[in-house]
């Protein structure tokens, strides 16, 4: 793979479909730049995690319950966890998000949130793990018994500037009413210590709940300002892109999309409802997301980077593909969206980048994850 590396920016892809062969190639232009594709992981199932460690390797979490280390010149990695998981990764259970501690090299621990089978239900829960160099090891549970279910499970997480894990949850499925109550973890932003106690400055001490009224979301980062951008799946239409602030009523189920049909009104001005930045109708499966802002791909600049897996049942396979959505200066607008790779019909889960590789030259490397499962 060295021999590509005096192209500004190599795109590589995370897949389970392609011959695992000799990396082959293709091309990309966007404006003035050209991208090139790579396949460096190929025959794994159900990646949904990706994220770039700071020991320069992409960790990966497939919802089967494995957890990958993959050397990102050569694509070669090891299993460094596999536990038993809810469904086995069929439906939308299983190992789901995953986030590194934020002073990893002291503290070498990983959080992971998955889905467990308990009697005939499905469960919940947030965990850390110790890397040891070789694997994972001594589970510690943070927040177990969240309630799940076989769909609209969440659940991404991400560290906050301020030091505190940051998770999704879904609604479970069973029409939303729990995304407005405040008792229940579900359907909401959660906001948890490091150690998976309570923030004591979180709105409600006794409380993880950080913001409500969401259906399920699976994507989550952070601008460069501390802006928490959410992405989250509607039902039939209104997948939504949101910022995510304090104590804000995200509207689910009384209210999907905008505050735009008369007892959405209602319910929005007497909720203090928060309305998506931007919102795709019917649905198009919005996925994991990643803050981009770096000179190898100025056309990129200031954006966030969206996987989109393609909407409802496969059948409207054209929609699946890489969103770019270019983001106002202040960060608070969508001002247009590029779609790439739209023609692969393959479901984007997530998307990750370099954040520093020094030991060689490319100006940046950028990866995702897809899957042909519809
Ligand atoms: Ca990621
Ligand atoms: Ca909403
Ligand atoms: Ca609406």
């Amino acid at each position: 793979m060295k021999r590509i590396l005096g192209f500004s920016f190599v795109a590589c892809l995370l897949s389970c479909t392609a011959p695992l062969t000799n990396h082959a190639q293709t091309t990309w232009t966007v404006g003035n730049t050209t991208l090139t594709e790579t396949d460096l992981v190929t025959g794994i199932s159900l990646p949904w995690e990706i994220l770039w460690g700071p020991d320069d390797y992409i960790w990966a979490t497939l919802r089967t319950g494995k957890v990958l280390r993959i050397d990102p010149e050569t694509g070669n990695y090891t299993t460094i966890l596999d536990i038993a998981v809810a469904g086995s990764g069929s439906s939308e259970p299983g190992l789901l998000g995953m986030a590194l501690h934020p002073d990893f090299a002291s503290t070498p621990e990983v959080f992971l949130v998955y889905c467990y089978a308990s009697g005939n239900s499905v469960k919940e829960r947030l965990v850390k793990y110790t890397w040891d160099g070789t694997a994972l090891t001594g589970e510690t549970n943070l927040i177990n018994n969240i309630p799940g279910n076989w769909i609209h499970d969440g659940s991404r997480l991400v560290i906050s500037p301020d030091n505190k894990i940051m998770m999704t949850t879904g609604d479970t499925g069973t029409g939303g009413d729990l995304s407005q109550d405040m008792s229940s973890l579900n359907g909401k932003v959660l906001r948890i210590n490091l150690d998976g106690t309570i923030p004591a400055d979180n709105p409600d001490p006794s409380s993880y709940v950080w913001s409500f009224g969401h259906r399920n979301s699976q994507g989550l980062c952070y601008g460069p300002t501390g802006i928490l951008y959410e992405s989250e799946h509607g039902q039939n239409s209104s997948d939504e892109f949101n910022i995510i602030e304090v104590s804000r009523n995200y509207g689910w189920p009384d209210v999907e999309g905008a505050c735009n049909t008369a007892s959405e009104q209602t319910f929005c001005n007497g909720n203090n409802v928060k309305e998506p930045l931007k919102e795709w109708s019917p649905c198009v499966a919005v996925n994991g997301i990643s803050y981009y802002d770096h000179p190898a791909i100025p056309e990129w600049s200031n954006s966030i980077i969206m996987g989109v897996m393609g909407g409802l049942n496969g059948t409207t396979s054209s929609n699946d593909r890489v969103s770019v959505l270019h983001l106002s200066t202040d960060g608070l607008s969508v001002t247009s969206e590029d779609k790439y790779f739209t023609t692969l019909n393959q479901r984007f889960r997530d998307v990750c980048e370099s954040i520093h590789w020094s030991n060689l030259c490319c100006a940046q490397w950028w990866f995702l994850s897809r899957n042909n499962t519809k």
